[in-house]
């Protein structure tokens, strides 16, 4: 029979056969500036078939029958807890089944579900953050469960020098000093050290957290809060490669695209290209061509 084709391109695997399950969180209530992430995971499976399957970076593709995409949550828009819950769950049944939960946000809140549930597996996990912004207030505005601390509501749950911080460029002076203290394993303005900081990290569990607003505005427009100073495209890609060829991966997501933020597209794209290089190097982990 016909069947529905609207899966990121490639990720056409059954839940039961496949390694990877892709998802999106369609949410963005808590969003400081400029809403529209909900809009996200439809965006970019709609225009990843402007893609190939085949990465000409890492000589690999996407094989078949190793992701299945299960579409966007039906989220409960406008209550926070009850969503962080919903993807909690999700996560929770993802990594039960012994598969890897790859999340399309969203904005950044959405992380702390799907880190509730790779905690509670995997308590000795570490984080990879790549984002612009700290993420590490108390609070916003009053408002715990908001984009602007779901580092610190992760911090929470790990404590400290489990969270490794990548490209920030913003946030209040109380946050850099937070994180500079010790709090978190704290790498300013750039992604250099990853490998380093990779090295130490070794075999632990990790979930890695990509805020596409670590690039630059010049290559990525398409995002609520955009920060000048980033970094480019083939640096970003580079290296979540890395992170994902390289790490025990227990989870991962890409949040903060906002389509609506860039009619042309273009940000849409880089956030297809990123998520297609990642998948890649997750699925062909352990081959021998990856790492
Ligand atoms: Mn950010």
């Amino acid at each position: 029979m016909w069947k529905n084709v609207v899966n990121y391109i490639g990720c056409d695997a059954e839940y039961d056969e496949a390694r990877v399950v892709l998802y999106g969180a369609p949410f963005d209530s808590t969003t400081s500036f400029r809403p529209g992430t909900r809009f996200a995971g439809q965006a970019v499976r709609n225009d990843s078939y402007g893609l190939e399957i085949y990465s000409p970076y890492q000589d690999l593709e996407l094989t078949e029958g190793a992701v299945y995409d299960c579409g966007d949550l039906e989220l409960a828009i406008g209550d926070s807890g009850i969503i962080l819950e919903q993807i909690r769950e999700t996560a929770e049944q993802i990594l039960r089944d012994g598969k890897l939960p790859f999340m399309i946000g969203g904005e950044h809140l959405v992380t702390l579900g799907s880190v509730r549930a790779a905690a509670q597996k995997y308590p000795d996990m570490h984080i990879i953050h790549f984002d612009a912004h700290t993420d590490l207030r108390s609070d916003y505005l009053g408002v715990e469960l908001s984009h602007a601390c779901v580092i610190r509501r992760c911090w929470e749950l790990l404590g400290d020098g489990r969270i490794h911080q990548f490209g920030i460029r913003s946030g209040e002076k109380y946050e850099f000093d937070w994180a500079k203290s010790g709090h978190t394993d704290f790498h300013p303005f750039v992604l250099e050290d990853l490998d380093a900081v990779l090295e130490n990290v070794g075999d632990a569990p990790v979930y890695f957290t990509v805020d596409l607003d670590v690039l630059d505005p010049s290559v990525f427009p398409g995002t609520g809060t955009p920060e000048p100073g980033g970094v480019d495209f083939l640096t970003l890609m580079r290296a979540v490669t890395n992170v994902c060829g390289r790490v025990n991966l227990i989870g991962c997501d890409v949040n903060e695209l906002c389509p609506p933020c860039d009619p042309t597209g273009a940000s849409t794209a880089v956030a297809c290209k990123i998520i297609r290089e990642m998948l890649i190097a997750i699925v062909n982990r352990g081959n021998g061509k990856t790492g």
